[in-house]
């Protein structure tokens, strides 16, 4: 169901010079206990960022899931992108969640940054309805114009395919036009901040509990902590940093 979605993100990394890097073989594709469900990943590399992944999982009609995170190179401020599409079969529930993921919650960075979104967001506001978040706190690595969806798979479908292609092109226009010369952050402080982004995301995600459920702890662990947030595991110890 989601392979349209894969497909289009993948021609644009091709477009932008995107390779797909060597990642280990149980990160690559693995299959339920059962044999019910099956989750692949690729680590893309991209010129200007320091890590792309995308990862698809199909449990048939259970679960569908589609979820990629770009990480911009530690010299560029710009927000992480974040993708995150599942659909619920027996539920009949989509939740859709695209954002540029800032790194800070700054009115400057903010206008350097998001004239993009807004303007996407603007018209997701009047196809859809307004939905809060759960889990995730809305100031911690998410912007003011997150793109939240949920409905069923029919209200959906209607407008996220035409927000989708908008959300990723206008992410590729931001790195074109970095504002290098002029950032808010210094080398140093992007890393930090990318290094808090992958400890809250790994802390937060909801997917843990789902990975395990289908593939075991022992890989659901090393999925979550060596795959999605590799840097998760860097220990903290300045004071500046806790
Ligand atoms: C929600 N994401 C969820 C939920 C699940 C996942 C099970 C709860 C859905 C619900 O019942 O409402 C699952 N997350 C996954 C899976 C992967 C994953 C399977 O990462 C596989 C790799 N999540 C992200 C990224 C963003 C994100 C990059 O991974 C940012 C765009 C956001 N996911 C996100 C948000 C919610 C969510 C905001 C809603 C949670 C809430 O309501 O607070």
């Amino acid at each position: 169901m989601f392979n349209n979605f894969l497909e289009e993100i993948n021609q644009s990394l091709i477009d932008h010079g995107g390779h797909v890097l060597e990642t280990p073989k149980e990160f690559q594709e693995y299959h339920s206990i059962k044999g019910d469900a099956c989750i692949k990943s690729w680590l893309w590399h991209v010129p200007g960022f320091r890590r792309w992944r995308v990862t698809r999982m199909d449990a048939k009609d259970k679960l569908q899931v589609l979820n990629s995170v770009a990480y911009p190179n530690y010299d560029n401020e710009q927000p992480i992108l974040g993708i995150d599409l599942l659909w619920f079969g027996s539920r009949n529930k989509f939740v859709a969640v695209l954002d540029y993921q800032p790194l800070i919650q700054d009115k400057r960075y903010f206008d350097n940054y998001f004239e993009g979104l807004k303007g996407i967001h603007k018209t997701f506001q009047e196809s859809s309805n307004q939905v809060k978040m759960n889990i995730y706190e809305e100031d911690k690595f998410f912007s003011p114009w997150v793109i939240l969806c949920k409905g069923s798979l029919q209200e959906v479908s209607q407008y996220l395919p035409s927000i989708y292609t908008k959300f990723i092109n206008s992410y590729w226009k931001l790195n074109c036009d970095r504002y290098l010369s002029d950032q808010l952050l210094n080398i140093q402080e992007v890393e930090m901040l990318h290094i808090k982004y992958d400890t809250y995301s790994a802390e937060k995600d909801p997917a843990h509990g789902l990975f395990k459920s289908y593939f075991g702890i022992e890989w659901a662990d090393r999925f979550l902590y060596e795959f999605l947030f590799p840097r998760s595991r860097d220990v903290f110890s300045s004071e500046e940093n806790k």
